[in-house]
Protein backbone atom coordinates (compact mmCIF):
# COMPACT_ATOMS: atom_id res chain seq x y z
CA UNK A 1 0.00 0.00 0.00
CA UNK A 2 1.57 3.44 -1.01
CA UNK A 3 0.51 6.13 0.91
CA UNK A 4 1.61 9.98 0.79
CA UNK A 5 0.35 12.83 2.09
CA UNK A 6 0.40 16.69 0.26
CA UNK A 7 0.69 18.68 3.16
CA UNK A 8 2.13 22.54 4.45
CA UNK A 9 4.20 22.69 7.09
CA UNK A 10 1.62 23.89 10.47
CA UNK A 11 -1.24 23.83 7.63
CA UNK A 12 -4.49 22.16 8.94
CA UNK A 13 -2.43 18.70 6.85
CA UNK A 14 -1.03 18.57 10.35
CA UNK A 15 -3.48 16.88 11.73
CA UNK A 16 -3.72 14.21 9.48
CA UNK A 17 0.13 13.82 9.79
CA UNK A 18 -0.40 12.95 13.59
CA UNK A 19 -3.03 10.50 12.45
CA UNK A 20 -0.36 8.52 9.98
CA UNK A 21 1.66 8.40 12.86
CA UNK A 22 -0.56 7.53 15.44
CA UNK A 23 -1.45 4.39 12.70
CA UNK A 24 1.62 3.64 11.91
CA UNK A 25 1.40 3.10 8.98
CA UNK A 26 4.26 3.99 6.40
CA UNK A 27 3.87 6.87 3.95
CA UNK A 28 5.56 9.44 2.44
CA UNK A 29 5.03 13.25 2.98
CA UNK A 30 4.95 15.61 0.55
CA UNK A 31 5.93 19.13 0.96
CA UNK A 32 3.62 22.01 -0.94
CA UNK A 33 3.98 25.02 1.20
CA UNK A 34 0.69 27.53 1.35
CA UNK A 35 3.38 30.33 2.58
CA UNK A 36 4.80 30.26 -0.92
CA UNK A 37 1.68 29.13 -2.70
CA UNK A 38 3.20 26.24 -3.75
CA UNK A 39 -0.17 24.66 -3.70
CA UNK A 40 -1.48 26.61 -6.87
CA UNK A 41 1.94 24.50 -8.21
CA UNK A 42 0.32 22.01 -11.47
CA UNK A 43 1.96 19.81 -10.26
CA UNK A 44 -0.59 19.82 -7.19
CA UNK A 45 -3.31 20.89 -8.91
CA UNK A 46 -3.14 17.93 -10.85
CA UNK A 47 -3.61 15.82 -7.22
CA UNK A 48 -5.91 18.30 -6.06
CA UNK A 49 -7.48 20.86 -8.18
CA UNK A 50 -9.11 23.09 -5.31
CA UNK A 51 -5.40 23.78 -4.62
CA UNK A 52 -6.40 23.17 -0.66
CA UNK A 53 -4.15 21.23 1.94
CA UNK A 54 -4.29 18.69 2.48
CA UNK A 55 -4.81 15.92 0.55
CA UNK A 56 -4.24 11.81 0.91
CA UNK A 57 -3.02 9.31 -1.80
CA UNK A 58 -4.08 6.15 -0.58
CA UNK A 59 -5.06 2.65 -1.39
CA UNK A 60 -4.83 3.89 -5.14
CA UNK A 61 -7.03 7.19 -4.49
CA UNK A 62 -6.80 10.92 -3.98
CA UNK A 63 -8.94 12.38 -0.61
CA UNK A 64 -9.55 15.80 0.04
CA UNK A 65 -11.06 17.81 3.22
CA UNK A 66 -9.80 17.30 6.27
CA UNK A 67 -12.90 15.70 8.02
CA UNK A 68 -13.11 13.22 4.95
CA UNK A 69 -9.59 12.70 5.26
CA UNK A 70 -9.49 12.22 9.39
CA UNK A 71 -12.68 10.29 9.53
CA UNK A 72 -11.35 7.65 7.17
CA UNK A 73 -8.05 7.04 8.15
CA UNK A 74 -9.51 6.43 11.65
CA UNK A 75 -11.82 3.83 10.08
CA UNK A 76 -9.37 2.38 7.84
CA UNK A 77 -6.88 1.80 10.31
CA UNK A 78 -9.19 0.45 13.13
CA UNK A 79 -6.75 -1.29 15.32
CA UNK A 80 -4.92 1.87 16.52
CA UNK A 81 -8.35 2.64 18.11
CA UNK A 82 -8.34 6.28 16.65
CA UNK A 83 -12.10 6.46 15.85
CA UNK A 84 -14.75 5.55 17.69
CA UNK A 85 -17.43 2.46 17.06
CA UNK A 86 -19.20 3.00 14.33
CA UNK A 87 -23.13 3.60 15.11
CA UNK A 88 -21.78 4.71 18.59
CA UNK A 89 -22.79 8.13 20.48
CA UNK A 90 -18.82 8.44 20.57
CA UNK A 91 -18.78 8.32 16.66
CA UNK A 92 -21.52 10.77 16.32
CA UNK A 93 -19.63 13.07 18.59
CA UNK A 94 -16.42 12.32 16.31
CA UNK A 95 -17.83 13.52 13.69
CA UNK A 96 -19.48 16.37 15.27
CA UNK A 97 -16.57 17.93 16.41
CA UNK A 98 -14.48 17.33 12.85
CA UNK A 99 -17.76 19.20 11.35
CA UNK A 100 -17.61 22.19 13.15
CA UNK A 101 -13.52 22.14 13.41
CA UNK A 102 -13.87 22.23 9.38
CA UNK A 103 -16.62 24.82 9.01
CA UNK A 104 -16.73 27.10 12.19
CA UNK A 105 -12.86 27.30 13.66
CA UNK A 106 -11.22 26.71 10.33
CA UNK A 107 -13.53 29.15 8.33
CA UNK A 108 -13.10 31.78 11.54
CA UNK A 109 -9.57 31.52 10.92
CA UNK A 110 -9.58 31.88 7.19
CA UNK A 111 -11.36 35.60 7.87
CA UNK A 112 -7.66 36.53 9.46
CA UNK A 113 -5.52 35.04 7.48
CA UNK A 114 -7.46 34.66 4.02
CA UNK A 115 -9.94 37.86 4.24
CA UNK A 116 -9.74 38.09 0.17
CA UNK A 117 -12.16 34.91 0.16
CA UNK A 118 -14.71 36.63 1.54
CA UNK A 119 -14.58 40.27 -0.13
CA UNK A 120 -13.64 41.50 -2.97
CA UNK A 121 -12.83 45.25 -2.12
CA UNK A 122 -9.33 45.36 0.04
CA UNK A 123 -11.27 48.03 1.92
CA UNK A 124 -13.10 45.32 3.48
CA UNK A 125 -10.39 43.62 4.41
CA UNK A 126 -9.86 44.91 7.64
CA UNK A 127 -13.19 44.67 8.78
CA UNK A 128 -13.64 40.97 8.12
CA UNK A 129 -10.19 39.82 10.23
CA UNK A 130 -11.28 41.87 13.04
CA UNK A 131 -14.52 39.64 12.62
CA UNK A 132 -12.59 36.42 12.38
CA UNK A 133 -10.62 37.19 15.49
CA UNK A 134 -13.78 37.80 16.77
CA UNK A 135 -15.12 34.24 15.71
CA UNK A 136 -11.97 32.09 15.98
CA UNK A 137 -11.57 33.06 19.80
CA UNK A 138 -15.06 32.46 20.28
CA UNK A 139 -14.13 29.19 19.07
CA UNK A 140 -11.10 28.66 21.04
CA UNK A 141 -12.95 29.84 24.22
CA UNK A 142 -15.36 26.51 23.36
CA UNK A 143 -12.95 24.14 22.97
CA UNK A 144 -11.75 25.34 26.28
CA UNK A 145 -14.95 24.87 27.85
CA UNK A 146 -15.30 21.65 26.50
CA UNK A 147 -11.63 20.73 27.50
CA UNK A 148 -12.44 21.71 31.24
CA UNK A 149 -14.62 18.55 31.82
CA UNK A 150 -12.58 16.29 29.27
CA UNK A 151 -9.46 14.79 28.67
CA UNK A 152 -10.27 14.89 24.86
CA UNK A 153 -12.47 16.28 22.23
CA UNK A 154 -14.50 13.02 22.65
CA UNK A 155 -14.67 12.34 25.83
CA UNK A 156 -12.07 9.09 27.55
CA UNK A 157 -10.45 8.71 24.16
CA UNK A 158 -8.10 10.20 22.03
CA UNK A 159 -9.86 10.64 18.46
CA UNK A 160 -8.45 12.03 14.76
CA UNK A 161 -9.98 15.12 16.83
CA UNK A 162 -7.31 16.25 18.75
CA UNK A 163 -4.71 16.81 16.58
CA UNK A 164 -7.21 19.44 15.02
CA UNK A 165 -7.34 20.95 17.79
CA UNK A 166 -3.51 21.08 18.32
CA UNK A 167 -3.55 23.23 15.08
CA UNK A 168 -5.89 25.68 16.13
CA UNK A 169 -4.16 26.38 19.15
CA UNK A 170 -0.59 26.88 17.30
CA UNK A 171 -2.51 28.76 15.32
CA UNK A 172 -3.78 31.05 17.91
CA UNK A 173 -0.29 31.67 19.53
CA UNK A 174 1.15 32.73 16.10
CA UNK A 175 -1.66 35.36 16.54
CA UNK A 176 -0.20 36.89 19.49
CA UNK A 177 -3.03 35.77 21.99
CA UNK A 178 -2.47 34.81 25.75
CA UNK A 179 -3.58 31.42 25.09
CA UNK A 180 -2.39 30.04 28.68
CA UNK A 181 -4.33 32.91 30.81
CA UNK A 182 -7.44 32.81 28.24
CA UNK A 183 -7.60 29.07 27.66
CA UNK A 184 -6.22 27.25 30.40
CA UNK A 185 -7.51 24.01 29.81
CA UNK A 186 -7.04 23.97 26.27
CA UNK A 187 -3.28 24.97 27.26
CA UNK A 188 -3.33 22.05 29.51
CA UNK A 189 -4.37 19.44 26.95
CA UNK A 190 -1.78 20.63 24.84
CA UNK A 191 0.81 20.13 26.80
CA UNK A 192 -0.36 16.99 27.46
CA UNK A 193 -0.65 16.14 23.98
CA UNK A 194 2.71 17.37 22.91
CA UNK A 195 3.95 14.54 24.64
CA UNK A 196 2.94 11.90 22.38
CA UNK A 197 5.56 10.16 20.56
CA UNK A 198 3.74 10.57 17.04
CA UNK A 199 3.09 14.59 17.57
CA UNK A 200 6.71 14.85 18.58
CA UNK A 201 7.52 13.26 15.70
CA UNK A 202 5.55 15.43 13.47
CA UNK A 203 6.42 18.58 14.69
CA UNK A 204 9.66 17.75 13.60
CA UNK A 205 9.15 16.46 10.41
CA UNK A 206 7.52 19.74 9.50
CA UNK A 207 9.99 21.68 11.17
CA UNK A 208 7.53 23.71 13.57
CA UNK A 209 6.66 24.14 16.97
CA UNK A 210 3.24 24.22 18.98
CA UNK A 211 4.34 27.35 21.40
CA UNK A 212 6.01 29.49 18.23
N1 LIG B 1 -12.18 22.60 3.13
C1 LIG B 1 -10.79 22.30 3.11
C2 LIG B 1 -10.01 23.55 3.47
C3 LIG B 1 -8.54 23.31 3.39
C4 LIG B 1 -7.74 24.59 3.47
O1 LIG B 1 -8.24 25.71 3.25
N2 LIG B 1 -6.47 24.41 3.79
C5 LIG B 1 -5.57 25.53 3.89
C6 LIG B 1 -4.37 25.16 4.73
S1 LIG B 1 -4.82 24.94 6.45
C7 LIG B 1 -5.06 25.88 2.50
O2 LIG B 1 -4.95 25.04 1.64
N3 LIG B 1 -4.73 27.17 2.32
C8 LIG B 1 -4.11 27.63 1.13
C9 LIG B 1 -4.90 28.60 0.34
O3 LIG B 1 -6.03 28.95 0.72
O4 LIG B 1 -4.37 28.99 -0.70
C10 LIG B 1 -10.48 21.16 4.07
O5 LIG B 1 -11.16 21.03 5.08
O6 LIG B 1 -9.57 20.37 3.80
Amino acid sequence: MSVALYYSPGACSFAPHVILREAGVSFELRKFSTADRSNYLPEYLAVNPKGRIPALLIDGFVLTENPAVLAFLGRRFPDARLYPPPGTEPEARCLEWLAWSSNTVHVAFAQILRPERFVSSQDDYQAVQASGHQNFQRCLADIDTHLDGSDFAVKGQFTVVDPFWLVFFRWGVRQGYNMKSSYPAYTRYVESLSQRPSVVAALEAEGISLWA
